[in-house]
């Protein structure tokens, strides 16, 4: 059984300091702790606002947004903090490396476990948005161009009594994110997001279709790879764009067993027993006993769409 504590935060300000942040992570991890949690998923870029719905010029003003470090000075109190509670945590930020010369930026999340030891990174592989400018935009989308696509694939982790796996905003949309993982027996796949509530880099969308497809596809992914799906918000006005909420805490069922209220910090709990994964694993979606990959080449031989020849 491992007690989830789902740490939705509210809008970050464009010029909120990490420390000021990091104050809000630790009032929740406080509160994880009071409620018994062992395990506290923290949204996407959970360290600063949603840095990519601008257009900057100077690539500094970009990267004052990244972490070169982790923990860092800033952060190493969240790792002492959860520490001390005895608490796991996913923690997602915009990560900065030097690879042989070349700088690389990727939209990341680490997995902590309840000694602070770092067990798992991932880097977020689906970016959406566009890489230039779009003047016309009441706010950019810009993670195309502030983000290389991530290098890492989708592992999971045996950790904290189970088998963990992380993914990120966007990527909670494609089929493909559960199943990797799925197939390596993911018991629990933990995920933040950043979603405008309307206007979303696609086009227009009635309204209401932000909140059924962030839970369609969740539910989906939980159900079809039979785990639980852990989905945190970063919600609110930021930056005067209207974030959707709707934390959520998906069973392996596919049904939803705890969801966020507001549009602010907010810790929505729920004990998830990793063993409600077995049913499925083992009868429907035993995959061993009933997928065909055979027939299943066009997944990884193309991206884009292969129409049939015209008549
Ligand atoms: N941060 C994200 O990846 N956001 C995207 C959209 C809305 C651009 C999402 O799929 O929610």
């Amino acid at each position: 059984m491992v007690t989830v504590g789902a740490a939705q935060l509210g809008p970050i300000a464009r010029d909120e300091t990490r420390s000021q942040v990091v104050d809000r992570l630790l009032a929740l991890l406080d509160r994880a702790h009071e409620r018994g949690c062992d395990l506290v998923v923290f949204p996407e870029l959970a360290l600063t606002t949603f840095f990519p719905r601008w257009y900057f010029e100077n690539q500094d003003e970009i990267d004052r947004f990244f972490e070169t470090a982790m923990p860092g000075p800033e952060t190493q109190a969240l790792f002492d903090r959860a520490a001390e509670h005895g608490i796991g945590f996913c923690l997602g930020f915009a990560e900065m490396v030097e690879n042989g010369g070349e700088t690389q930026r990727f939209n990341s999340c680490i997995l902590v476990d309840k000694s602070g030891a770092i067990v798992g990174k991932y880097r977020k592989v689906h970016l959406p948005g566009h890489a230039d400018h779009l003047p016309e935009r009441k706010w950019q989308h810009l993670e195309k161009a502030y983000f290389d696509v991530g290098d890492l694939g989708f592992p999971v982790w045996r950790t904290m009594g189970g088998i963990m796996g992380m993914c990120i905003c966007n990527d909670r949309r494609w089929p493909e994110t559960y199943r990797m993982m799925g197939l390596q027996g993911v018991e629990m796949i933990m995920l933040g997001y950043n979603t405008p509530a309307t206007e979303p880099p696609w086009g227009f969308e009635p309204t209401h279709l932000a909140g059924l497809h962030n839970n369609l596809s969740m539910q989906a992914g939980a159900y079809q790879n039979a785990t639980w799906v852990i989905g945190v918000a970063k919600a609110g006005n930021e930056g005067g764009c209207d974030m959707m909420g709707g934390t959520l805490i998906v069973a392996p069922t596919g049904e939803i067993v705890a969801q966020g209220r507001t549009l602010e910090d907010e810790l929505v709990i729920a004990d998830c027993d990793l063993d409600a994964c077995n049913h499925y694993k083992n009868t429907v979606f035993n995959f061993a006993e009933h997928r065909q990959p055979d027939q299943y080449g066009l997944i990884t031989e193309t991206a884009g769409v292969i129409l049939p020849p015209d008549d």
